[in-house]
Protein backbone atom coordinates (compact mmCIF):
# COMPACT_ATOMS: atom_id res chain seq x y z
CA UNK A 1 0.00 0.00 0.00
CA UNK A 2 1.24 3.81 -0.84
CA UNK A 3 1.76 6.06 1.94
CA UNK A 4 -0.98 8.36 1.65
CA UNK A 5 -2.81 11.16 3.70
CA UNK A 6 -6.93 10.73 3.93
CA UNK A 7 -8.89 13.48 5.67
CA UNK A 8 -10.97 13.10 8.92
CA UNK A 9 -12.13 15.61 11.35
CA UNK A 10 -10.41 18.98 11.08
CA UNK A 11 -7.43 18.92 12.61
CA UNK A 12 -6.50 14.98 11.70
CA UNK A 13 -5.64 12.67 9.11
CA UNK A 14 -5.30 9.11 8.28
CA UNK A 15 -1.95 7.95 7.35
CA UNK A 16 -0.76 5.14 5.77
CA UNK A 17 2.71 3.82 5.34
CA UNK A 18 4.30 1.47 2.74
CA UNK A 19 4.52 -2.31 3.74
CA UNK A 20 7.95 -3.56 2.79
CA UNK A 21 7.24 -7.72 2.92
CA UNK A 22 8.57 -11.20 1.71
CA UNK A 23 8.06 -14.83 2.38
CA UNK A 24 9.89 -13.91 5.77
CA UNK A 25 7.84 -11.70 7.04
CA UNK A 26 6.52 -7.84 6.68
CA UNK A 27 8.32 -4.49 7.65
CA UNK A 28 6.87 -1.35 8.09
CA UNK A 29 9.42 2.06 7.82
CA UNK A 30 8.69 5.25 8.72
CA UNK A 31 10.95 7.98 8.07
CA UNK A 32 10.80 11.96 9.61
CA UNK A 33 10.06 14.59 6.74
CA UNK A 34 9.52 11.28 4.01
CA UNK A 35 6.53 9.50 5.57
CA UNK A 36 6.20 12.00 8.23
CA UNK A 37 5.29 15.60 8.05
CA UNK A 38 7.10 16.27 11.13
CA UNK A 39 10.71 15.69 13.07
CA UNK A 40 10.31 12.70 15.46
CA UNK A 41 11.41 14.13 18.94
CA UNK A 42 10.26 11.31 20.84
CA UNK A 43 8.46 8.05 20.63
CA UNK A 44 6.53 6.12 23.44
CA UNK A 45 4.24 3.14 23.31
CA UNK A 46 0.93 1.88 25.45
CA UNK A 47 0.40 -1.55 26.26
CA UNK A 48 -0.83 -3.88 28.78
CA UNK A 49 -4.11 -1.52 29.02
CA UNK A 50 -7.16 -3.46 30.11
CA UNK A 51 -10.15 -3.29 27.76
CA UNK A 52 -12.45 -1.41 30.16
CA UNK A 53 -9.74 1.50 30.72
CA UNK A 54 -10.58 4.73 29.11
CA UNK A 55 -6.64 6.79 28.79
CA UNK A 56 -6.39 10.19 27.20
CA UNK A 57 -9.06 12.57 27.87
CA UNK A 58 -7.14 15.18 27.19
CA UNK A 59 -6.06 18.06 24.08
CA UNK A 60 -2.81 19.35 23.69
CA UNK A 61 -2.11 23.11 22.82
CA UNK A 62 0.48 22.57 20.72
CA UNK A 63 1.73 18.71 19.33
CA UNK A 64 1.94 16.83 16.29
CA UNK A 65 1.70 13.42 16.75
CA UNK A 66 0.78 10.13 14.90
CA UNK A 67 -0.68 7.19 16.48
CA UNK A 68 -0.96 3.53 15.20
CA UNK A 69 -1.52 0.08 16.84
CA UNK A 70 1.81 -1.86 15.88
CA UNK A 71 -0.43 -5.33 17.71
CA UNK A 72 -3.76 -5.48 18.25
CA UNK A 73 -6.54 -2.96 18.40
CA UNK A 74 -8.23 0.47 20.01
CA UNK A 75 -10.85 2.87 18.98
CA UNK A 76 -9.60 6.53 19.15
CA UNK A 77 -12.37 9.01 20.04
CA UNK A 78 -11.04 12.90 18.19
CA UNK A 79 -13.29 15.43 19.14
CA UNK A 80 -12.07 19.31 17.66
CA UNK A 81 -14.74 20.88 19.78
CA UNK A 82 -16.76 21.13 16.68
CA UNK A 83 -16.83 17.49 15.03
CA UNK A 84 -16.78 14.13 16.83
CA UNK A 85 -15.42 10.89 14.88
CA UNK A 86 -14.35 7.06 16.59
CA UNK A 87 -11.43 5.75 14.34
CA UNK A 88 -10.42 2.21 15.07
CA UNK A 89 -6.72 1.94 14.92
CA UNK A 90 -6.00 -2.48 14.34
CA UNK A 91 -3.36 -2.14 11.47
CA UNK A 92 0.17 -1.88 11.52
CA UNK A 93 0.63 0.42 8.74
CA UNK A 94 -2.69 2.72 9.38
CA UNK A 95 -2.53 5.69 11.85
CA UNK A 96 -3.95 8.47 12.89
CA UNK A 97 -2.17 11.60 12.26
CA UNK A 98 -3.29 14.78 14.61
CA UNK A 99 -2.08 18.16 13.86
CA UNK A 100 -4.15 20.51 15.68
CA UNK A 101 -6.04 20.76 19.28
CA UNK A 102 -8.06 17.75 19.34
CA UNK A 103 -9.52 16.14 22.48
CA UNK A 104 -8.61 12.45 22.56
CA UNK A 105 -9.53 9.10 24.61
CA UNK A 106 -8.23 5.78 23.48
CA UNK A 107 -10.36 3.22 24.54
CA UNK A 108 -11.59 -0.32 23.78
CA UNK A 109 -7.97 -1.64 24.00
CA UNK A 110 -7.36 -5.43 22.69
CA UNK A 111 -5.44 -7.36 25.27
CA UNK A 112 -2.61 -7.66 22.49
CA UNK A 113 -2.73 -3.84 21.98
CA UNK A 114 0.57 -1.82 21.45
CA UNK A 115 -0.19 1.47 20.76
CA UNK A 116 2.61 3.68 19.08
CA UNK A 117 3.01 6.85 19.10
CA UNK A 118 5.48 9.02 17.28
CA UNK A 119 5.69 12.81 18.66
CA UNK A 120 7.30 16.18 17.52
CA UNK A 121 7.96 17.48 20.94
CA UNK A 122 9.56 16.42 23.89
CA UNK A 123 6.86 15.35 27.13
CA UNK A 124 6.05 18.59 28.46
CA UNK A 125 2.94 18.22 31.37
CA UNK A 126 2.48 22.23 30.40
CA UNK A 127 1.24 21.18 26.99
CA UNK A 128 -1.47 19.24 28.09
CA UNK A 129 -5.25 20.24 28.95
CA UNK A 130 -7.52 18.02 30.92
CA UNK A 131 -10.07 19.95 31.15
CA UNK A 132 -13.11 19.81 28.69
CA UNK A 133 -14.67 23.11 28.43
CA UNK A 134 -10.85 25.42 28.99
CA UNK A 135 -10.46 22.67 25.63
CA UNK A 136 -13.74 24.07 23.91
CA UNK A 137 -12.76 28.12 25.41
CA UNK A 138 -9.10 27.32 23.90
CA UNK A 139 -11.19 26.33 20.33
CA UNK A 140 -13.13 29.16 20.30
CA UNK A 141 -10.34 31.46 21.25
CA UNK A 142 -8.61 30.03 17.55
CA UNK A 143 -11.46 30.60 15.93
CA UNK A 144 -11.92 34.07 16.52
CA UNK A 145 -8.54 35.24 16.23
CA UNK A 146 -8.75 33.16 12.77
CA UNK A 147 -11.80 35.61 11.92
C1 LIG B 1 -1.51 11.22 24.14
C2 LIG B 1 -1.94 9.80 24.23
C3 LIG B 1 -2.11 9.16 22.89
C4 LIG B 1 6.11 10.26 30.36
O1 LIG B 1 6.90 10.25 31.32
N1 LIG B 1 6.58 10.62 29.13
C5 LIG B 1 5.78 10.63 28.03
O2 LIG B 1 6.25 10.95 26.93
C6 LIG B 1 4.39 10.30 28.20
C7 LIG B 1 3.45 10.32 26.99
C8 LIG B 1 3.93 9.96 29.44
N2 LIG B 1 4.79 9.94 30.50
C9 LIG B 1 4.29 9.52 31.82
C10 LIG B 1 3.28 10.45 32.44
C11 LIG B 1 2.38 9.54 33.22
O3 LIG B 1 2.93 9.34 34.50
O4 LIG B 1 3.61 8.28 31.65
C12 LIG B 1 2.46 8.21 32.46
C13 LIG B 1 1.20 7.92 31.63
O5 LIG B 1 0.96 9.03 30.74
P1 LIG B 1 -0.51 9.58 30.39
O6 LIG B 1 -1.38 9.44 31.57
O7 LIG B 1 -0.36 10.94 29.82
O8 LIG B 1 -0.96 8.55 29.24
P2 LIG B 1 -2.24 8.58 28.29
O9 LIG B 1 -2.32 7.25 27.68
O10 LIG B 1 -3.45 9.10 28.98
O11 LIG B 1 -1.87 9.67 27.15
C14 LIG B 1 -0.73 9.49 26.32
C15 LIG B 1 0.00 10.82 26.10
O12 LIG B 1 0.30 11.41 27.36
C16 LIG B 1 -0.80 11.81 25.30
O13 LIG B 1 0.03 12.86 24.88
O14 LIG B 1 -1.86 11.91 23.21
O15 LIG B 1 -1.12 8.98 25.05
Amino acid sequence: MESGVQKMICGASEVFFPIHGDERGKLVAIEENRDLEFDIKRIYYIYDTCPDVVRGKHAHIDLHQVMLCVCGSCEVLLDNGQEREVVTLSAPNRGVYIHSPIWREMLHFSKDCVLLVMTNKFYDRLDYIFDYDEFLRMVKERVEEKG
